[in-house]
């Protein structure tokens, strides 16, 4: 249903910070519903994800985005640019910092961030890795360069203050209608979200260079009865990369296919049946983007 009364709150919110800060964890928090994979390795998100949260009298949207760096090298330049680019368009910018590791970066990040237009809120995350000063002097010292900006000390894992953060947020949202149905969560279609999910497991479940080099494809996606039928491939580089995603006698496979599965059958709350392929990409081969 689509909302046309005023007294609303609905704006737009980007999630921004450097790789690994927990934007997308944080994101999955929000909703309480993972829309946007995470791991403990950098760049897991690849491509910006709308994760939608409807209450009675605000529409929060959220956009996720891919790590930015500071000081761009060349294959994160483009990342770069389309975070830059939303930043334009936004009501709110949500900028979180891993609180447990700020380094130089994060200055010059603040430095940037200074001459945004927009309300500027700094989530300064993995609180729980962290005592009371260590955030106290934290949110001093990037206060002194974000006089500005609002800071709440939080964790996405531990869900605290997230709720402080919504509120706070909230009230730089313009009041406006909704934008969105609100039982929608995200703009990705089920085959995106579906090869999403099966990149997370590549990533939790494999070792440091091979995810990034391997994509997922969903080849079909089908409701059959009830179930969910889900056919998709993971196309590798080399060959030597087929036993690192297969196992001994499968198994790692099937862990991730066991993960993935579940994740979905939770997501869409129905039966999922999933089968994997690992395919070698053929030089000049592009995958289809689903
Ligand atoms: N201890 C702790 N760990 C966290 C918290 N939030 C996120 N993490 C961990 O930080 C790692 C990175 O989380 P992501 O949500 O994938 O980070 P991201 O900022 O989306 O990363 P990119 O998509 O690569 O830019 C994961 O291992 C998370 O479990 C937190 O509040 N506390
Ligand atoms: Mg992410």
């Amino acid at each position: 249903m689509i909302h046309t009364d005023i007294n609303k709150r609905c704006g737009y919110i980007a999630i921004i910070g450097r790789p690994n800060a927990g934007k997308s964890t944080l994101l999955n928090a929000f909703l309480g519903l993972k829309v946007s994979i995470t791991s403990a390795k950098p760049q897991t998100t690849q491509q910006q994800i709308l994760g939608i949260k409807s209450d009675d009298d605000c529409q929060f949207v959220f956009i996720d985005t891919p790590g930015m760096h500071v000081n761009a090298k060349f294959h994160n330049r483009q990342m770069n640019k389309a975070a830059n680019a939303i930043l334009k368009d936004v009501d709110v910018v949500l900028w979180v910092v891993d609180a447990t590791q700020t380094t130089l970066a994060d200055q010059e990040m603040a430095q940037k961030l200074k001459s945004l237009d927009m309300p500027l809120i700094v989530a300064l995350n993995k609180s729980d890795r962290l005592s009371h000063s260590t955030l106290f002097s934290l949110t001093e010292e990037l206060g002194v360069l974000l006089p500005k900006a609002e800071f709440v000390p939080c964790s996405a894992i531990t869900q605290k203050n997230l709720e402080l953060l919504l509120t706070v947020i909230k009230r730089h949202l313009p009041e406006q209608a909704f934008i969105y149905s609100d039982d929608l969560v995200t703009d990705r279609s089920e085959k995106f979200y579906a090869a999403e999910i099966i990149r997370e497991k590549l990533m939790r479940y494999t070792g440091s260079e091979l995810p990034y080099s391997s994509s997922v494809e969903v080849d079909q996606y089908d409701i059959k009865n009830g179930i969910i039928h889900i056919y998709a491939t993971v196309w590798i580089e080399k060959e030597s990369h087929k036993p690192i995603i297969i196992g001994k006698n499968g198994e790692r496979l099937k862990i991730m296919s066991t993960a993935a599965r579940l994740d979905l059958e939770k997501f869409w709350d129905k039966k999922v049946f999933l089968k994997i392929w690992v395919k070698l990409k053929k030089p000049g081969f592009m995958p289809v983007v689903n």
